[in-house]
């Protein structure tokens, strides 16, 4: 069924043959059926009915991370409609809203006649790292208290959605709006509306073109003109980038699934492969070199999960009974390092399981260029690499500095469990991370020494570096467990051979001076 999402690509009717405006985006039936299956397995309710109380988002990924590389990216609409059901539930808590509720009800209904999908409209023209200068769209208040909508959404990832949560600045009688952070407000809105007069039913949305992407063809991403669409304000004035954040926490944490996902996916393909296609006499499996690939492609792989997987046992944690500081600062500090270097994974390992199978990873008919097309916009969509390398920036700049000081608590805390596992095999790889802990320190320390300028420089090494050391933890901690096999060892030892701190690599650190951007620019341009 996921192939043939991809096989059958959305198509986008404009006009029937009368010439109306119909504005249909036609999907195939096994799309359809992938909101239905959503749907009946819980694949969101789960987490919100928390039948598993604190385990409830566990039970949920883990069966996103079983579905996802098979649903076609139907995995897309859930994570934003999870991401929408986890604002909408916060708003709740305090404001009983008839709207609101409902729209809840349905994104996390089990029920797939009352089942909902969400979109989230963040992106315009002029920009989609910076929203908060490039939202153009406006918001008139009507004498309801409702809002239509005018502007143009240029990537709306599930033009087939049900609801949409999106940003737009509201005017003042004399038609103005702040511009910035402080103009941007949350809006809700249906996609449909049954008193629509215009043929498509739309609710003052026209769709004017579905991309021409280079993967994830199976996804209605559409250009939205909004031209009086009737919506709701959600939450305060000028607080939408804040609202809209905790979406982007929840979505973040699916691409993540996803990029942990999609590896694993090509990795056992490849293990198959390699069982089967002999080259000079021998299987692939038999190739000591060809070995050493898929190894470090298992590595990579287990290290995505564990770091993701720990991510949600925290959201989980959090969202049943609030969770203690630290497990809060490191949910905020771990979710952009995870996305952005699992993505950075997923793209790298796909690219390598489609060399394993030689010339035919390359060649259609077999599904495969299918997973490195779709694992390339892991990267880009859900904020770029440097956009979340700076966001890490940001949680430890608003917390001042305790977000990190979370991170190395627990990470000398999990290093001392794994030390008092008494594992002798482990003792190196223990003594590396310790190692790169204190070296990444001793450069944080460094970087305030000079100034704020060198860490926004040094951004993006120094997300990995986070990365690498937090994995490096939960890879040594799962390899001291008492059923962990020579493999879980040897997995640890691979991990932690790596350059666990390139931010804090002694080359490096003169490498994050304004001196150095200047060099870098004329190196780039000159
Ligand atoms: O791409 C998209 C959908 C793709 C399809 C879905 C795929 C899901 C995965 C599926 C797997 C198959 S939707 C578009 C995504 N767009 C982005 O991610 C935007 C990228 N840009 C950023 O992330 C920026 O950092 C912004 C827009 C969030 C913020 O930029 P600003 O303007 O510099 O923001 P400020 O002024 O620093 O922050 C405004 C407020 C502050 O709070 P207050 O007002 O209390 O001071 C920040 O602390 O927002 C707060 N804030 C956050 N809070 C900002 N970012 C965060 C955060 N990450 N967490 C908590
Ligand atoms: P830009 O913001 O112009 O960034 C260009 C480059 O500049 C990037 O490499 C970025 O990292 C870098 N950069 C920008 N600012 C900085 C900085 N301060 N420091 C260092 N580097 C910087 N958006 C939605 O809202 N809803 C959707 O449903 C949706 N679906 C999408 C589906 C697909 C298939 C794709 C490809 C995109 C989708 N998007 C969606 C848009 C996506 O979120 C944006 O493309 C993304 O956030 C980047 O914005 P941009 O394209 O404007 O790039």
């Amino acid at each position: 069924m996921g192939r043939n999402c991809e096989l059958n690509p959305p198509v986008l009717t404009r006009f029937n043959a009368w010439g109306d405006r119909m504005d249909q985006v036609n999907t195939c039936n096994d799309w359809k059926e992938m909101k239905k299956i959503s749907a009946e397995e819980g694949l969101v309710a789960h987490g919100y009915l928390r039948n598993s109380d604190k385990f409830s988002r566990l039970h949920q990924f883990a069966k996103i991370y079983l579905f996802a590389p098979s649903s076609g990216m139907y995995s897309c609409p859930l994570a934003m409609l999870d991401g929408a059901a986890f604002v909408l539930e916060s708003l709740l808590k305090d404001n009983n809203n008839e709207v609101l509720s409902n729209a809840f009800s349905r994104l996390t209904s089990k029920d797939c006649n009352k089942f909902w999908t969400s979109g989230q409209w963040m992106t315009e023209k002029a920009g989609g790292s910076d929203v908060a200068n490039a939202t153009e769209t406006v918001a008139h208040k009507q004498k309801n208290g409702t809002y239509k909508l005018y502007g143009y959404k240029w990537f709306t990832s599930a033009t087939d959605a049900d609801m949409a949560l999106t940003l737009a600045r509201v005017l003042d009688e004399s038609g103005n709006a702040p511009p910035g952070t402080k103009g941007l407000s949350l809006f809700y809105l249906e996609t449909r509306k049954n008193e629509s007069k215009t043929a498509s039913g739309l609710n003052g949305i026209q769709i004017l073109r579905l991309k021409d992407k280079l993967g994830t063809r199976q996804l209605p991403t559409g250009e939205l003109l909004l031209d009086g669409t009737v919506a709701h304000l959600v939450g305060e004035h000028g607080k939408g980038v804040r609202l809209i954040s905790g979406m982007l926490t929840v979505t973040r944490i699916h691409n993540s699934v996803w990029s942990a996902a999609s590896m694993k996916r090509i990795l056992l393909l490849s293990k198959d492969y390699a069982t089967k296609r002999q080259a000079f006499g021998t299987l692939l499996c038999d190739h000591p070199l060809h070995i050493q690939t898929l190894a470090r492609m298992e590595v990579e792989s287990r290290a995505a999960f564990l770091l993701t997987f720990e991510v949600i046992r925290l959201l989980g944690v959090i969202e049943v009974g609030g969770g203690n500081e630290m497990e809060r600062n490191l949910l905020r500090l771990l979710t952009p390092i995870a996305k952005l270097y699992t993505a950075k994974q997923a793209i790298s390992v796909a690219s390598e399981g489609l060399e394993s199978f030689g010339g035919a990873g390359y060649l259609e008919d077999t599904g495969l260029p299918g997973i490195l097309r779709d694992a390339q916009v892991l990267s880009i969509w859900e904020g770029t690499t440097n956009i979340l390398a700076l966001d890490t920036l940001r949680a430890i700049a608003k917390s001042k500095g305790q977000v990190l000081n979370s991170f190395f608590e627990s990470v000398n805390a999990r290093l001392s469990g794994v030390t008092d596992s008494g594992n002798k095999d482990l003792k190196s790889s223990v003594a590396k991370v310790s190692i790169a802990t204190g070296d990444l320190r001793a450069f944080i320390n460094q970087s305030s020494a000079n100034g704020h300028d060198g860490l926004f420089l040094a951004a993006r090494d120094f997300a990995y570096s986070l990365f690498r050391i937090y994995s490096a933890v939960l890879i040594l901690e799962h390899a001291a467990w008492a059923e962990a096999t020579p493999s879980d060892q040897h997995a640890a030892s691979i991990w932690c051979s790596q350059d666990l701190s390139p931010a804090a690599n002694n080359c490096r650190i003169s490498a994050y001076t304004k001196k150095t951007s200047v060099l870098n620019r004329e190196l780039v341009y000159n």
